[in-house]
């Protein structure tokens, strides 16, 4: 069975980072190791105040040391929403010391949506968030997260040639792969462009927009791909299904959109994910 290790927070409630990654990730047939990165008592965007906060940075090196001893193996490493820049740092020590030659390295730099920085970050921790980026296979921000990395102003209108130059640049930062997700390159159209460096090429996958700002999209998405990279699809088909399982899931709480403002309503969609990967899982040695 593939293994992925995914590192970011839980937050209690508000259906984000690791209570969305466990059972997406394992629901596609791959096994999953976390390590959380803090507990927050709600997620930190638009809706939420006065959360409580725990870092547990401090747990971190106890837990990769004994994983070592363990002689632990990770076909995917996948971080998302971290809490500070020393964070930052321990996890890129982390990358390193259980990086394999066949380990895929997925970062989703997690740090804000709809043109506004979350909640706790500042210049400081973009800068650390740039370093780690440089350090991935691959990197999948939205398009707020991509004008932070970059140094420039958010724009909501870019069109494909802009996207293009977005993600060549996004690469230069170091990584392999970048994708943008929640790309729109018109009011029509919306899903996700990925660049590949080496081959230069690129893949995208775009169906019917749907308008809104839903929270935590980011999160499935990034668990998607990562899940079906682990799996052993290509990146067209990785990213296809990262899309429409995206779209699934927003489709799935339109009805029930003022009750779940938080989130959106994944569970009823993950039998149809399962099935998706059924084929993949069978093919493991
Ligand atoms: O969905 C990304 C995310 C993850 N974790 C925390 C967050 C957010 C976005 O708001 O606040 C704690």
């Amino acid at each position: 069975m593939k293994r992925l290790l995914t590192i970011q927070d839980i937050s209690c409630f508000g259906k984000c980072s690791l209570t969305v990654a466990l059972p997406v990730i394992s629901a596609m047939g791959v096994e999953t190791a976390v390590i959380p990165t803090a507990v927050l008592s709600t997620h930190t965007g638009s809706g939420f105040s006065g959360y409580t906060f725990r870092d547990l940075t401090d747990d971190i090196a106890g837990i990769t040391a004994h994983w070592k001893k363990l002689g632990l193996h990770f076909d995917t490493i996948y971080t998302g929403y971290l809490g500070s820049v020393e964070q930052v740092d321990i996890i890129k020590r982390l990358i390193d010391d259980f990086r394999t030659e066949d380990t895929f390295v997925v970062v989703d730099p997690v740090m804000g949506d709809g043109g506004r920085m979350y909640a706790g970050f500042d210049n400081r921790f973009i800068t650390a968030m740039r370093s780690l980026c440089a350090v991935a296979d691959c990197i999948l921000p939205n398009a707020t997260e991509t004008a932070l990395l970059l140094g420039e102003n958010y724009r909501n209108d870019l069109d494909l040639e802009e996207i293009q130059d977005r993600l060549r640049r996004l690469t230069a930062l170091g990584s392999r792969m970048a994708i943008m997700t929640g790309a729109s390159p018109d009011k029509q159209h919306n899903g996700a462009m990925a660049y590949i460096a080496d081959e230069d090429r690129f893949v995208t996958s775009f169906g019917r927009n749907i308008s809104g700002s839903y929270h935590s999209t980011g999160d499935i998405f990034s668990s998607v791909f990562s899940g079906g990279m682990t799996l052993g699809m290509d990146i067209q088909k990785a990213l296809d299904l990262a899309v429409s399982f995206t779209r699934q899931c927003i489709e799935s709480t339109l009805p029930v959109r003022e009750d779940h403002w938080y989130s959106v309503r994944f569970e009823p969609c993950l039998g149809t994910l399962a099935d998706a990967c059924r084929e993949y899982v069978g093919e493991q040695s």
